[in-house]
């Protein structure tokens, strides 16, 4: 009797000898088993980011992310942004994207002074004038006789654009302050390329006296910019005058 052995072989082939899995794919069994989205048997197939991916409002999906078209955000471009965001309008206001600049300001911020074209006076006051002059009485009787009077360019070339009527024997133990409003409103054109000088007078009928004159001066002056009630003082000469104004553009 013959004996037959037969062996058997446990070893089996590798199936993974011959298969190449690319892009990180790992064979198992013979089957490559892919990575980061690759497909195909051999992984060879690039994944396309951008399936399932919606970019509404006109939005293009690059590399599986949305490029959202200008006033839209967020992953799927459907939050509209605000126009206004990061925009600061210093003296206006932002409407959809743009500054709509205060009266009196311009520029694309706002920021930049937009000087009127015309003032109008509408009243004066004069706050502190020289109760004396150089320590002597300005009339020898009496009070001073005080009024205003506007100029274009130096005083005294009697171009006078203003003079108010004159406030008689003016108590200057107790003067208060002296208003006027008449001959007035008075409309300067173009104030921005002329220059003025004021003066505060006292009245001795043809020889009238000067209290206080001031050196030309403008008008379109930051200072002044916008403001209803212009000041001209000068402590030295206890000097204030208030220019009641309006502006024009
Ligand atoms: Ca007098
Ligand atoms: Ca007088």
């Amino acid at each position: 009797m013959t004996l037959i052995l037969l062996v058997l072989c446990s070893c089996k082939q590798d199936a993974c000898r011959d298969t190449i899995c690319l892009n990180g794919g790992v064979c198992v069994d013979g089957t490559c088993v892919c990575a980061n989205g690759y497909t195909g048997p051999t992984c060879a197939i690039v994944p396309d980011l951008c399936a399932g991916v919606i970019c509404d409002n006109g939005g293009d999906c690059v590399g599986g992310v949305c490029t959202c078209p200008q006033g839209w955000t967020g992953p799927n471009c459907d939050i509209l942004l605000n126009p206004c965001a990061g925009i600061d309008c210093e003296n206006g206001n932002c409407i959809n994207g743009t500054c709509t600049c205060s009266e009196g300001w311009t520029g694309s911020d706002c920021s930049t002074i937009r000087y009127a074209k015309n003032m109008i006076i509408t009243k004066v006051e004069i706050y502190d004038f020289p109760v004396t002059n150089n320590g002597a009485p300005w009339d020898a009787n009496s009070g001073p006789d005080v009024y205003f009077a506007l100029n274009e360019g130096d005083f005294g070339s009697s171009n006078y654009l203003l003079l108010t009527e004159v406030q008689n024997d003016v108590n200057v133990n107790n003067p208060g302050i002296l208003v006027y409003t008449d001959n007035m409103p008075v409309i300067l054109n173009d104030v921005n390329s002329r220059l003025f000088s004021i003066g505060i007078m006292e009245d001795d009928n043809s020889d009238d006296d000067i209290m206080f004159t001031s050196s030309r001066f403008t008008f379109a002056h930051p200072n002044y910019h916008l403001q209803n009630i212009l000041e001209v003082k000068n402590q030295d000469y206890d000097i204030e005058v208030r220019l009641h104004v309006q502006w024009q553009y």
